[in-house]
């Protein structure tokens, strides 16, 4: 009986080590060459940056508190009293997760090849994290669930797919994309009604999030004219043209206020 047990052990880990011998020649063989883009690519040399911040015109808004009941497991994720991003205001009078991107029509004839780093969207405490992303058409958006709940990420995209996944306490990572343009993307949890997040999906590597300084830079645009489009969630969008010369940087503001923006 002991002899046979020892056998079978022998004989499933020489499966495993067989197993792990043909992946270690799958992964020899020679990849093939990433596809070609078909338009033009930057001229580093002259590409020029726009700069500038997301100004809040209003004072303090009025924060929503987030009653996570429904899930015991939520509320321990929490110590104190849990609030909305949804309009998130920075201590020097900016707003965090604003989308500021460049309206593609200016860029026609380049091309940009999908970045190889995914974006990261964790699920932590019963709240998106980051509150809001962006990503380059089908760049891979990692998704984490770190809680030790069940969430359901379900996108909810006019232009791409509708998708919806469980993901219970230590699921693997979802890797998935977006190949049509859409800002915004918003995407919601079945489980837990107040998650929300948004993703910004754009066909170029110009977009950016504003962080804890309000700020967004956009680097490496041929030079041209621009129109410039900052997102807030609550606000709504604001847009501003600008022109950048070779190697250039101009600074562009925005501001929203609680009745829409003030440019
Ligand atoms: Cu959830």
């Amino acid at each position: 009986m002991l002899l046979r047990k020892l056998l079978t052990g022998t004989t499933v880990l020489c499966l495993v080590i067989l197993v792990g011998c043909s992946r270690g020649e799958e992964a020899a063989q020679p990849q093939p060459p990433p596809a070609r883009p078909e338009g033009k690519s930057v001229d580093s040399a002259t590409a020029a940056t726009i700069q500038g911040r997301v100004l809040y015109q209003d004072g303090q808004p009025r924060r929503n508190r987030i009653r996570m009941a429904a899930d015991a497991v939520c509320v321990q994720q929490h110590q104190g009293p849990v609030y909305s991003q949804e309009v998130a205001l920075n201590d020097n009078g900016t707003l965090r997760y604003v989308f500021v991107y460049v309206k593609g029509q200016a860029l026609a004839g380049y091309s940009f090849p999908t970045p190889t780093e995914p974006v990261v969207l964790d699920q932590r405490g019963c709240l998106y994290t980051p509150h809001v992303i962006g990503a380059q058409t089908n760049q891979e958006i990692k998704i984490l669930n770190s809680d030790p709940t069940t969430h359901n990420i379900h996108p909810v995209p006019q232009n791409n797919r509708e998708w919806n996944t469980s993901m219970p306490p230590n699921a693997n990572p979802l890797v998935r994309s977006f190949p049509r343009e859409e800002v915004m993307i918003p995407v919601k949890c079945n489980v837990h009604p107040w998650m929300k997040t948004y993703v910004g999906v754009v066909s170029h590597p110009f977009f950016t999030v504003t962080g804890e300084e309000g700020t967004f830079e956009i680097s490496g645009l041929p030079p041209g004219d621009y129109t410039i489009v900052a997102w807030q969630e609550k606000f709504g969008t604001v847009e501003q043209t600008v022109t950048v010369g070779a190697s250039e940087t101009k600074v562009v503001d925005f501001s929203f206020t609680p009745g829409g923006s003030t440019d």
